[in-house]
């Protein structure tokens, strides 16, 4: 029964009818969510694997469609080499006479066909009326779809908020638990093919052969998914595990170092994907260390896995601790050395100059290194982003980079463009996430969490796929296909990552988190190393607010291409949304709304603080179409967002309010809590924990 019928019976006095429609909704049944986004397949229970010792992708491909695919029409999968277009992974599906085609050059490519297939089932768009043929070519963007667990050996997960581990060294390879699968073929449906294991802050004991062994372990079964295995490498592995003394990058002794431990690699590992590295970064020893290069150190590993068709992934997060101006540091350290990276070197940049803020330009270095191959890092666990208590779909903040013009010979060099290999020299393409994966049951602590996996993958396959498809996509087979659900879950998705940019960091302000995990505010936070404290990136001052990075200040703005350059320079012309980032502002600067800058910081928290409100009263209307236990679950965590959205904006504004010395308007809502109050309050978790709801601020949401 629709609502005007409804409406009917309630004009009509036919109020009985409408309770026992209600009543016929039928509630689903209880998930804990570890079904992922094959949740519509089966419910919870669980997948039934090949059962073949080693399976090979044909056989898991043909359990998938005898398990999943539902129509009355065969599926034939068809192999034709001589298809160039159908390179990397690439596949055709096409209806012709009441069959289904699944045509691709490889096994892998004609499993993720079979995978596009199931979905197009889940979310209700196969071709309705195949009478003449119907024909999707697939082939995805970036050869290397990555994720990067910064998972340790001792089961702790740096900046994961999904409980530990998904990877048990302590018992690998002896035992092999059922998630691994689990992982490879989740990440296979959504094509990623490629994952780094542990953490880029790696600890040497990675490349020892016991612990080889077990990383050979899990390569055999992520293998048939089409995922290659990479790891994270120290690079003073050499002087930790020898008695070299040194991990120089021009000593022979250490080159050979290297090409022998790549040489036992490949010997377990055939397919490794090679390494990826963080050198001379917070602490992490590098090249550096002895008067060398980045490009010395990355040729000098890219040339140990280069003959195994093995690949290096350097880091461009660098920065130390006396810059004037840390969003500068990566071009100028790694501008000197375009051209000097080996073919088979990928310089892997941040999507923004600083660290996965909720807000940031693109870094200036996509647009700068024009003879280097670069990839983009995006980061998929919630760091700054209220770990796996906050709704926040981010794909928005990831197109948002690979979107953005570099302008890097003029117009149309896209940050897309440039790292997804349309420029002759870049043959190789690549991508990451860091992932937001542990052994909790649901995978990753907060249920639409996993959405930012799964909408990880999609991009990573097509960046040109909304994030409007891509969330529809996601809620229709993690929940329902019920339009109502679709809709309303959509809005709040959808809307979700420019609300956590208004109540945490509005109008391009960033880094004002309490140094504890990363979790709330601490504006007021100082620091040993100044550019780890707050103050050092909001400069509040009686003065006004904001980094000045125009050519009045550190000039960072130097580091775009015109006319982003004068773009940004002026906050006149600088977009709203980015204006602190580059500028120092009076509070009472008139905005271009007509508002003081206190003013519509205070609107933009306001709005924040609003939607969070908005998304439980939505959330509670969508009670019949999700099952009990995900329903609360997801709501008591949108309650904390709501409250924590408060905590943000007083913590923010009362601290600021100490220079500015303007109120909160009275329209808005008030303080709960004095500043005194909130700089009392202590978080104390550390860098591989989320806070427990109950032990956060009170607040009263009226
Ligand atoms: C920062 C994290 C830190 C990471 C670092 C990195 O706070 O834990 O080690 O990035 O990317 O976001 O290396």
């Amino acid at each position: 029964m629709n609502l005007k019928a409804i409406a009917k019976c309630l004009m009509t006095g036919l109020f009985s009818c409408t309770l026992l429609s209600c009543s016929n909704v039928e509630q689903p049944a209880d998930s804990n969510g570890h079904s992922l986004w094959f949740h519509s397949l089966n419910g919870d229970e669980p997948f039934r694997f090949v059962t073949e010792e080693n399976p090979s992708t044909l056989s898991i491909l043909a359990n998938e469609l005898s398990q999943n695919w539902k129509q009355k029409e065969p599926v034939i999968v068809k192999f034709n080499d001589h298809q160039k277009l159908l390179a990397n992974d690439g596949y055709t599906l096409y209806w012709l006479h009441d069959t289904v085609w699944v045509q691709a050059n490889t096994p892998i490519g004609a499993l993720y066909g079979v995978y596009d297939l199931i979905r197009r089932q889940e979310t209700g768009n196969l071709p309705k009326h195949v009478k003449d043929m119907v024909q999707f070519t697939e082939v995805p963007a970036y050869d290397y779809r990555v994720l990067n667990h910064w998972d340790n050996p001792n089961l702790t997960v740096e900046r994961g908020y999904a409980g530990r581990s998904l990877w048990k060294w302590d018992e690998l390879p002896g035992n092999i638990r059922p998630e691994y699968e689990e992982y490879a073929r989740a990440n296979a449906s959504i094509g990623i093919n490629a994952t780094v294991l542990n953490n880029v802050n790696a600890d040497p004991c990675m490349l020892t052969r016991e612990y080889l062994l077990k990383v050979k372990a899990l390569a055999d079964l992520f293998r048939p998914y089409g995922i290659h295995v990479f790891l994270s490498v120290n690079f003073a592995a050499p002087k930790h595990l020898s008695d070299l003394g040194t991990s120089d990058p021009l000593n022979k002794n250490v080159r050979d170092w290297w090409n022998a431990k790549a040489k036992e690699i490949y010997s377990l590992i055939p397919d490794f994907g090679g390494f990826l590295v963080k050198a001379n970064s917070e602490g992490q020893s590098g090249p550096q260390d002895y008067g060398r290069t980045h490009a010395d150190g990355a040729n000098m590993l890219a040339r140990a896995v280069a003959p195994y068709g093995g690949i290096v992934m350097w880091r461009a997060f660098v920065y130390a601790a006396s810059s004037p101006d840390r969003a500068k540091q990566a071009v100028e350290e790694f501008m000197p050395l375009d051209g000097r990276f080996d073919d088979n070197v990928i310089i892997q940049i941040k999507n923004g100059p600083i660290d996965f803020q909720p807000r940031e330009p693109f870094s200036p270095l996509f647009g700068q290194m024009q003879k280097t191959r670069v990839m983009a890092e995006m980061q998929i666990t919630q760091e700054y982003l209220g770990h796996s208590n906050h709704l926040v779909f981010n794909l928005p903040t990831w197109k948002e980079c690979l979107d953005a013009d570099t302008y890097m010979h003029g117009p149309d060099y896209s940050v897309y463009y440039i790292t997804s290999g349309k420029k002759p020299f870049h043959e190789l393409s690549a991508i990451a996430g860091v992932a937001n994966i542990g052994d909790s049951v649901n995978w990753c602590g907060h249920h639409f969490a996993q959405a930012n996996w799964y909408a990880f993958g999609r991009m990573a396959w097509n960046p040109q796929l909304s994030a409007e498809q891509i969330a529809e996509e996601w809620i229709k087979q993690t929940f329902t296909s019920n339009k109502k659900f679709v809709r309303n879950v959509k809005e709040i998705m959808l809307t979700s990552r420019e609300t956590n940019v208004n109540y945490e960091m509005p109008l391009g302000l960033h880094h004002t988190f309490s140094g504890a995990g990363h979790y709330g505010p601490g504006p007021w936070e100082g620091s040993s190393r100044p550019d780890w404290s707050p103050k050092y990136y909001h400069k509040a001052a009686a003065d006004g607010v904001g980094f000045d990075r125009s050519d009045k200040g550190s000039n960072a703005v130097e580091q775009y291409n015109e006319p982003l350059r004068s773009l940004y320079n002026d906050p006149e012309s600088c977009p709203d949304e980015l204006i602190l980032w580059f500028h120092h502002l009076p509070w009472d600067y008139k905005m271009k709304s007509g508002r003081t800058l206190w003013d519509e910081l205070c609107y933009k928290f306001q709005c924040g603080i609003d939607k969070t409100r908005s998304y439980i009263r939505t959330w509670e209307k969508m009670r019949p179409y999700v099952d009990e236990k995900r329903y609360n679950d997801v709501y008591v965590k949108l309650v904390r967002q709501a409250k924590d959205a408060i905590w943000w904006r007083d913590a923010t504004m009362l601290y600021f309010q100490t220079f500015s010395g303007m109120e909160i308007p009275s329209k808005y809502t008030q303080p709960q809590h004095t500043l005194d109050e909130l700089q009392k309050f202590r978080l104390r978790i550390s860098n591989y924990e989320t806070p427990a709801l109950d032990k956060l601020p009170d607040y009263t949401l009226e």
